[in-house]
């Protein structure tokens, strides 16, 4: 009888440990969207237009739209290049601030359709969009709101029937796009229509922004919207391509002046680098950073490019800070990237390939402290390894500084250790440390703030190790974590 009760008791509480629910989310989570941008992880700026063939940055807006001429643009040769480097999208800039449009648009005559290339027949959003389809291979676009070309641009109707027009017609005629970029640069001297005067706009409502980030909403709902103050991916605060150290996934645009609402162009974008651990909206840093100095081709930066070693640090510094990286790429005046360009960016591509192919963890057994409801399946440390950012190794409620063992059963070395929590569930952990076994004890190598949807710690030293130990050292709740891997740089010391 009483083995009866006891094993009864027994089920009872078995049952209850594993039909413990999920964690509940803490603070801001992400969209669909954002997830998705999230996975990206590094994408390119394609900066080509008038700028190309005058050397310039930022066109005035009264360049002739003749002298937009490509003798050979590929967009297969840009799109494939840069998959080889590793990157999943492009951000297509449809417009520059000059206001020259490369696509044949209905909202002003200063477009492609005026230009020698392919007999005013042209539309090179049309044939990225064909390239990305065939190399698979995302697409966004950017779209600059400040044009120097426009008679309007100052006025309201700027915004109601040029600005917004062009935005419907690039997010209706070009397919899915993941990402609509909306620059900070507003305002100015420019040629407007042949006014050549400076005009100032207020930025925190010129635009208008709700009701004109509505129509991406509308169009491309599964698109993110970037800019200063977001509202889905915010800018870094610094055109160098580096999240900070820490660096939290939410963030609360502020604006510069008191009493004034934050826009685009208008906040204390310094904020951008670190986010805010307690802010209002789920709000991921974007890193943006040209290739070469200039966003736009110029022939004297030709052996400018950064070297594929430099573009692994930036990797580590925006991709490992749980950012993605932007990087602006330069097509030349025939419309296609320059050989020692392409063959640097395969060089970074293929390092990092060789970096993360074997993760050194894989095949360890996995000790946690705790485990949610004690239910191995849904919650146990297994989790991290199985290549998914959404199954994970949760513990109860209240278990918020848990600690793991991996024995990896022999002695190996590595110097990238790799975390991820699973952000639907929102950014939980504050920091961690890890530790090695070293003769007969647990030495410290590392330690890391603002984990959130991908952490990679590079190590000065490789450290070489049978046993590593993780340690959450801060979370104000409960934990998540989606993966942990340890992994080795070719070449590393
Ligand atoms: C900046 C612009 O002013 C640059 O010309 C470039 O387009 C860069 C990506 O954003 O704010």
């Amino acid at each position: 009888m009483n083995k009866i009760i006891a094993t009864t008791i027994f089920c009872l509480l078995s049952a209850l440990a594993f039909s413990q629910p999920a964690p509940k989310p803490y603070g801001p989570i992400p969209t669909k969207g954002q997830l998705q941008w999230q996975e990206t992880e590094m994408y390119c700026i394609i900066h080509f237009g008038p700028d190309t063939y005058t050397d310039k940055e930022w066109g005035y807006g009264d360049e002739d739209p003749k002298i937009f001429n490509p003798s050979n643009f590929s967009a297969m040769q840009i799109v494939s290049s840069l998959k080889a480097g590793g990157f999943k999208g492009i951000v297509v800039v449809a417009k520059h601030h000059d206001g020259f449009c490369l696509w044949p648009t209905k909202t002003t005559v200063h477009n492609i359709s005026q230009s020698p290339y392919k007999n005013g027949k042209g539309d090179i959003l049309r044939e990225y969009r064909e390239a990305c389809d065939k190399l698979d291979i995302k697409m966004g676009v950017y779209c600059s709101p400040w044009d120097r070309n426009s008679p309007l641009y100052g006025k309201k109707a700027y915004v109601t029937d040029v600005y917004r027009k062009q935005l419907e017609e690039l997010e209706t005629n070009y397919g899915p796009l993941f990402i609509v970029w909306h620059d900070g640069a507003n305002g100015g001297d420019g040629y407007y229509g042949g006014s050549k005067e400076e005009r100032k706009i207020d930025r925190s409502t010129y635009y208008g922004w709700d009701t004109t980030w509505n129509i991406t909403r509308r169009l491309q709902p599964n698109a993110v919207i970037f800019g200063d103050v977001g509202p889905d991916v915010r800018w870094v605060g610094n055109e160098a391509g580096h999240a900070g150290e820490t660096s939290w996934e939410a963030y609360t645009p502020h604006a510069p002046e008191p009493g004034k609402l934050p826009g685009n162009g208008f906040t204390k974008d310094s904020e951008g680098t670190e986010g805010h651990r307690d802010g209002k909206y789920w709000m991921p840093a974007e890193c943006d950073v040209p290739f070469r100095p200039g966003w736009f081709y110029h022939k004297a930066q030709d052996s400018k490019a950064k070297t594929a070693d430099s573009l692994v640090n930036l990797y580590f510094m925006s991709v490992g800070r749980g950012a993605c990286l932007d990087l602006g790429l330069e097509p030349d005046q025939r419309g296609q990237l320059n050989d020692d360009d392409v063959a640097k960016l395969k060089e970074f591509g293929d390092r990092l390939r060789k970096t993360f192919s074997v993760n050194l963890a894989k095949g360890a057994t996995l000790k946690a402290s705790n485990v949610r409801g004690g239910n191995l399946k849904k919650f146990g440390p297994l989790n991290l390894l199985d290549n998914s950012r959404y199954t994970y190794w949760a513990t109860n409620n209240k278990v918020q500084t848990p600690e793991l063992i991996l024995d990896l059963h022999k002695s190996k070395s590595f110097n990238i250790i790799r975390l991820r929590e699973d952000i639907k569930l929102g950014q939980r952990i504050d920091a961690v440390a890890v530790d090695a076994w070293h003769d007969g004890k647990w030495e410290q190598v590392a330690t890391a703030t603002s984990i959130g949807g991908n952490r990679l710690i590079r190590l000065p030293n490789s450290v070489t190790t049978s046993k590593v130990r993780l340690r959450i050292t801060k979370a104000p709740v409960c934990i998540a974590l989606s993966d942990f891997g340890l992994f080795k740089e070719p070449d590393h010391n």
